[in-house]
C-alpha cells in the first residue's frame, strides 16, 4: 500500500489577524506535505480555524453580530492568506462545521458513558482571556501563569475529564518514544511539567457564562471547553472513531505547533486520545517563536510584517524561503528586513539566480538557446554528479527531522558546487576553440541539468519559482508530474530543448533600494503611518470644568440611517434613567443594523441641537482619523447609565 502521510497545523483562533507566526507553521507544514507528495506518498494536510469560545463570543457582541456571522466573515482571512502563500492544504477545518461538532459530541458521550468524565464542583482560579482554570500553586505572583493577567476566584459545578490517571503511562511513552515530542528541549520541558501531579481537566463551561460552544450531549446547560473541542479537529476531519481508524491517516505523522501550545498537545491531547482508544500521533513538533526586530509581535508592529504587505513587496517564495532558512526549526527567530534582504541578495540573487542566469545566457549565446547534446566528459563532471547523490539522501533524512534550514543548506551546497563547476570549467574560454567546444556542450548541459535537479528539490519550498525555472529551461512537465524519482539519475534533461531567458527570477536588491526599504520599515515600526495627524492639544481645563461634562454608558436600541445624509444615523439610546434620540455622524463607518445592542459613551448633558431637522439629545463618543471613525467602547460590560470619567 502507498505510504500515507498526515500533517497538521494548529487551527488558528479565528479572531486573530494572521501574521508571519501563523504563516511560519503553515508554510512549514506545506513544505513537508509537498515533499512527501513528490515521494509518491498519499498526503493529507490539514489546517483550519478554531471558532468557539469566550473571545469569539465577546468580539461578536462588540461588533453587534452573531458569533456565527462573525466567524463566517473572519475565517476567510486565513483562507485567503493561505491561497496567496501557495499553501496546498487538503482541507480547511472550521470547528463550527456540523461534522466536527457531531464527532466531538459522540466522543464526549462515549467518555461520559464509560465513566471517564464526571461532574464536580470546582473552586479555584480562572483566567478569562485564556479560558483556563488554575490551582493556587499554578499561579505566578497571584496572576495567570500563561498570560500574566489577573485571575478571578470562582466556584462552579462543571464536568471533568479524568486526565490525572494518565500521568504514568504518558511519562513512559515520552521516554520510550524519543521522537514523540521534538525538539529535545521541548521533550524535556514536558517531562518537567509531568513531574508535578497532573490534575483532571475541566472540559465544560456553564452556558450561563458562555453559550458559544458545542453543547455537552449529556447536559445541555453546558458547552464544551474550547480546547477539548479544538484538539478533536485533527481526527474529526476523518469521521467518527471507526472511520478514523480505517482512514489510513491516523496516527498523524506530525502535529506542527508553536511552543506556546505544547502542553495542550502533548498532555491534554495524548490523554484524550488514550481515553478515546486511538493511537498517539507519531510526532508533535513545537517550533520556536518569531519576534520582529527583537520585539514581541504586537498590533503596533504588525504593519511592518503584515504578510500580505511582505508578499507584495518581496514575493511569496522569497518569504517562504526566508522563514524556513533563517532560523533552525525549533529555535526562536527574529524577523528583520535587513536579514531578509541579506538572504535575498546572497542566497537567491548571487547563488541560485546567478547560476540560472549565466547558464541560460551562455546557452543562448553559444547554442541559440537550445540545450546542447553533451560532448566530451571531463574530470570536473563526476564530483558534481556524486554531490547530488549525497544531497538527496541527506535531504530525505532531514525531512524526517523537519530540519528545514539544514535541508536548504544541503541544497545550497549543491548549488555552490554547480557554480564552482562553471567557474572551474570556464565555458567562456572553452567557447574560444574548436577543441574547447567539444567540452563546452557537456559543461552547459550539466549546468542546466543541475538546475533541473535543484528545481525538484526546491519545489516544496518555492513552488512557483521552480515552475518558472523549469519554464525557462524549456521543461514542459511540472515537478509534481515528475516526482522525486526524476532526480535519481543524472541526464533526464532533454538535449535539443529550446530554453527561454525570461525575467530575472531573483533580482538583487541594490544598496539604495535596500536602504529605502529599511527606512520605511523603521518608520512603520514606530507607527508613523498609523499615527493620527495630530491636532495640537486643546487649552487646559480644570477638573471642575471637566466634571461639568456628564458622560454615560448607553445601549443602542434602534438605529436608522438618515435618508438624505451620507454621514448621519439616528439612534435611540438607553442610558438607564431614560432613552435618548441621538444623531451621530457615523454612517460612513457603521451599518445601522450593526449598531443595535452596542454599548457606547454618550455626552448626556450636551444642549440638544438639530441636525438635518432632527433633534439630537446628546453626542456619541468616537475616535477618528482621516480614513476611519471608531466608536469608543469598553473591554468589559458595564450597566447602562454608568458614569464615565
Ligand atoms: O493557539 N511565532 O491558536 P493561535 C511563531 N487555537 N509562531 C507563532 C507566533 C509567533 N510569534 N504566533 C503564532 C491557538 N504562531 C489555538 C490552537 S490547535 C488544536 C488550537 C503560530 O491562533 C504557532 O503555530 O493562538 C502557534 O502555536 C499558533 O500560531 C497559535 O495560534
Amino acid at each position: 500500500m502507498t505510504e500515507r502521510f498526515y500533517i497538521t497545523t494548529p487551527i488558528y483562533y479565528v479572531n486573530d489577524v494572521p501574521h508571519i507566526g501563523h504563516a511560519y507553521t503553515t508554510i512549514a507544514a506545506d513544505v513537508s506535505a509537498r515533499y512527501h507528495r513528490l515521494k509518491g506518498e498519499e498526503v493529507y494536510f490539514l489546517t483550519g480555524t478554531d471558532e468557539h469560545g469566550q473571545k469569539v463570543q465577546e468580539a461578536a457582541v462588540k461588533r453587534g453580530v452573531t458569533p456565527q456571522q462573525h466567524v463566517d466573515e473572519l475565517h476567510v482571512r486565513f483562507k485567503e492568506l493561505w491561497q496567496r502563500f501557495d499553501i496546498s492544504n487538503s482541507d480547511f477545518i472550521r470547528t463550527t462545521e456540523d461534522h466536527h461538532k457531531k464527532v466531538v459530541r459522540t466522543i464526549l458521550q462515549d467518555l461520559y458513558d464509560r465513566g471517564e468524565i464526571y461532574q464536580d464542583t470546582y473552586e479555584g482560579w480562572y483566567c478569562t482571556p485564556c479560558e483556563r482554570f488554575f490551582t493556587e500553586k499554578d499561579l505566578k505572583e497571584g496572576n495567570c501563569p500563561d498570560c500574566g493577567r489577573k485571575v478571578e476566584q470562582i466556584k462552579e459545578t462543571n464536568y471533568f475529564f479524568k486526565m490525572s490517571q494518565h500521568q504514568d503511562w504518558l511519562i513512559d511513552h515520552i521516554n520510550t518514544n524519543p521522537t514523540f515530542v521534538r525538539p529535545e528541549s521541548r521533550k524535556n520541558e514536558i517531562l518537567g511539567f509531568l513531574k508535578k501531579p497532573l490534575n483532571d481537566l475541566c472540559i465544560s463551561r456553564p452556558k450561563a457564562r458562555l453559550s458559544w460552544g458545542i453543547p455537552l450531549p449529556f447536559d445541555d446547560q453546558y458547552v464544551t471547553y474550547v480546547w477539548f473541542d479544538a484538539l478533536i479537529n485533527y481526527i474529526s476531519i476523518h469521521g467518527q472513531v471507526p472511520q478514523i481508524k480505517s482512514s489510513g491517516y491516523w496516527p498523524a505523522s506530525h502535529h506542527l505547533i508553536g511552543k506556546d501550545i505544547l502542553t495542550t498537545h502533548s498532555v491534554y491531547w495524548s490523554t484524550m486520545l488514550k481515553a478515546i482508544g486511538l493511537e498517539l500521533p507519531k510526532n508533535i513538533f513545537a517550533h520556536g517563536w518569531w519576534t520582529v526586530n527583537g520585539q514581541k509581535m504586537s498590533k503596533s508592529l504588525f504593519n511592518v510584517v503584515e504578510p500580505n504587505k511582505l508578499i507584495d513587496q518581496f514575493g511569496v517564495d522569497v518569504i517562504r524561503y526566508f522563514l524556513l532558512r533563517e532560523v533552525p526549526f525549533g529555535l526562536d527567530g527574529d524577523f528583520s528586513h535587513k536579514a531578509l534582504i541579506g538572504r535575498i541578495n546572497s542566497d537567491l540573487a548571487n547563488n541560485l539566480g546567478n547560476l540560472l542566469n549565466r547558464t541560460l545566457n551562455m546557452i543562448k549565446k553559444y547554442y541559440d538557446g537550445v540545450i546542447p547534446e553533451p560532448g566530451e566528459n571531463g574530470p570536473e563532471d563526476e564530483p558534481l554528479k556524486a554531490k547530488i547523490k549525497t544531497v538527496t539522501s541527506e535531504v530525505d533524512r532531514l525531512f524526517d527531522e523537519l530540519a528545514f534550514n539544514k535541508i536548504l543548506m544541503q541544497i545550497w551546497g549543491f548549488l555552490d558546487s554547480a557554480n564552482t563547476y562553471i567557474n572551474d570549467t570556464a565555458p567562456w574560454n572553452l567557447a574560444k576553440s574548436d577543441e574547447g567546444k567539444k567540452r563546452l556542450s557537456t559543461v552547459l548541459y550539466n549546468a542546466a541539468e543541475a538546475i533541473r535537479i535543484a528545481s525538484v528539490l526546491l519545489q516544496p519550498f518555492m513552488p512557483s519559482s521552480c515552475d518558472k525555472m523549469r519554464g525557462q529551461l524549456g521543461i514542459s512537465t511540472s515537478v509534481e508530474q515528475d516526482g522525486l524519482a526524476s532526480i535519481q539519475n543524472w541526464g533526464a534533461l532533454k538535449a535539443g530543448t529550446q530554453t527561454e531567458t525570461g525575467d530575472q527570477l531573483f533580482p538583487r536588491i541594490e544598496e539604495k533600494e535596500a536602504k529605502k526599504i529599511m527606512e520605511e520599515a523603521e518608520k512603520d515600526a514606530i507607527g508613523e503611518d498609523t499615527a493620527v495627524n495630530v491636532d495640537p492639544i486643546a487649552e487646559q481645563v480644570t477638573i471642575e470644568d471637566f466634571m461639568k461634562l456628564d458622560f454615560r454608558t448607553g445601549v443602542i436600541l434602534e438605529a436608522e440611517k438618515i435618508k438624505k445624509s451620507k454621514k448621519l444615523i439616528k439612534l435611540k439610546v438607553d442610558i438607564g434613567i431614560e432613552q435618548r434620540q441621538v444623531v451621530a455622524g457615523i454612517a460612513e463607518a457603521y451599518e445601522a443594523e450593526q449598531l443595535i445592542g452596542r454599548t457606547i459613551v454618550l455626552v448626556a448633558n450636551l444642549k440638544p441641537a438639530k441636525l438635518m431637522g432632527i433633534e439630537s439629545q446628546g453626542m456619541v463618543l468616537a475616535g477618528s482619523d482621516p480614513d476611519k471613525i471608531v466608536l469608543a467602547g469598553f473591554d468589559q460590560e458595564l450597566p447602562k447609565g454608568s458614569r464615565v470619567k
